[in-house]
């Protein structure tokens, strides 16, 4: 751990990594009281991760948590009674109790996107997110996390490449747990570090200790300013343990003692104490204080999730078809003027190309409106939404086919 922070940041890292826990244990109880529906995830050994690389983000970002990233939400403010109440799920939750875990977001103030189960799915969803800041004029950063076990999945693959590719300003972090269910990373990815990943998609990419709260800021708070500065995303591997099971359901005891001693004596709330106590930032006291606050806090924010009642019967048949204008309408949120994000004004150049556009046979011998494939012609519509124009902006060779295809439609695209 190096000493650079304010000791307002550092106190800070401390008491969410605290109440990161809290809310955990409370909800171990409720468990076990079976007032939780559906399965409950544990962090435990992991806070320094959730916190430390949500506190690099600034308000104005955005992130989507996973299953274990309870503490990221926490600090981007998501009052605990909500994650109980989700979790219950009770009529006030976010979701009004239509689901049963830590599937909310809030898009209008927080900017949390809701997670999504379907392991490395938030990857590209992420990434679009960072691309429409971008084209927003926003210079926001995104942020998901993904598994040791998640990096394996097609999407996680698929969605760096395009990240790559388009340069989204977004961070990755992979939470390497040592354990995917019950198959431990060894025998899933033949790779010491799974940040070596990032190499294949020409990205940056950085190894931390994931038990370093301080060392998992500091990485993400670079990573962060280098993905708002335009160097593209960054994958971030930070090196951790899974203490408890899979779910609650899951006693792990498939996982050596030997392992778990190990990580037991690397608790990374522990750890930080005795650095915290080491630097004078914290001592007996003002520790104390702080656990009074969180015990107030979480007594109050428990007290009132379990008051707040279920939803009623017949709420379970609305909302299951989103019927539009009283479901929730999509639309796009311009917070620059639409003249000024679009061409011609905009500093993308909206020149659509079409290799090989219209110069196809179709099956019955005659033209095919549209062909992609076996040409070089190529035509290029302006975005001032004029005539089609050769490539060097000479007189352009337009096929009959190709005539009948801008006729058909495809200039409106682009005809503001
Ligand atoms: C695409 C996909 N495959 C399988 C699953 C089922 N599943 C949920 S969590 C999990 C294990 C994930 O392990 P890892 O990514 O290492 O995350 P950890 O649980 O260790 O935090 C699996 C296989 C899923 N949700 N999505
Ligand atoms: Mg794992």
């Amino acid at each position: 751990m190096k000493k650079e922070l304010t000791r307002q940041q550092y106190l800070d890292l401390y008491y969410y990594m605290r109440l990161n826990r809290a809310v955990e244990d409370t909800m171990v109880k409720l468990f076990r009281q079976n007032k939780i529906v559906g399965g409950l995830y544990s962090s435990l050994g992991q806070e320094a991760i959730s916190v430390g690389t949500a506190y690099a983000l600034e308000k104005k970002d955005w992130l989507a948590p996973m299953i274990r990233n309870i503490g990221a939400l926490l600090v981007k403010g998501v009052p605990p009674r909500d994650v109980f109440m989700q979790h219950m799920a009770k009529y006030d939750s976010p979701t009004k109790g239509k689901d049963g875990t830590s599937h909310f977001g809030d898009l209008e103030n927080l900017h949390i996107v809701s997670p999504i189960s379907m392991l490395g799915d938030l990857i590209p969803v992420m990434t679009g997110v960072a691309m429409a800041g971008r084209y927003l004029g926003q210079k926001i950063v995104t942020m998901t996390w993904i598994g040791d076990g998640g990096s394996s999945t097609g999407v996680f693959h698929e969605g760096l490449n395009f990240a790559a590719t388009q340069k989204a300003p977004f961070v990755l972090i992979l939470e390497n747990n040592l354990w995917a269910y019950s198959t431990p990373v060894k025998r899933q990815v033949p790779l010491e570090n799974l940040a070596d990943r990032a190499k294949a998609y020409g990205i940056s990419s950085y190894v931390v200790d994931g038990n370093d709260v301080v060392a998992v800021y500091s990485t993400a708070r670079e990573a962060v300013e280098r993905a708002r500065a335009g160097e593209g995303p960054i994958l971030i591997e930070a090196k951790t343990f899974r203490r408890l099971g899979h779910a609650q359901h899951d006693p792990a005891e498939y996982v050596p003692k030997e392992m778990r001693a190990y990580w037991e004596g690397r608790d990374p709330i522990a750890v930080y104490e005795t650095f915290l106590m080491g630097e004078k930032l914290l001592d007996a006291k003002s520790k104390k204080e702080m656990e009074e606050k969180i015990d107030t806090l979480l007594s109050a924010e428990r007290e009132f999730a379990e008051n707040s009642p279920m939803p009623p019967p017949e709420f379970a048949a609305t909302g299951v078809y989103c019927t539009g204008d009283d479901c929730h309408k999509i639309q796009a949120k311009w917070e620059r003027p639409i003249a000024e994000v679009t061409p011609p004004k905009s500093n993308v150049k909206a020149v659509w190309t079409v290799a090989g556009f219209g110069s196809g046979k179709s099956s019955g011998g005659t033209n095919a409106p549209i062909h992609f494939g076996d040409t070089k012609n190529t035509i290029e519509i302006p975005a001032s939404g004029g005539k089609a124009s050769g490539k060097n902006g000479a007189k352009p060779t337009v096929k009959k086919s190709a005539k009948t295809a801008v006729a058909s439609g495809i200039t409106k695209k682009v005809k503001r």
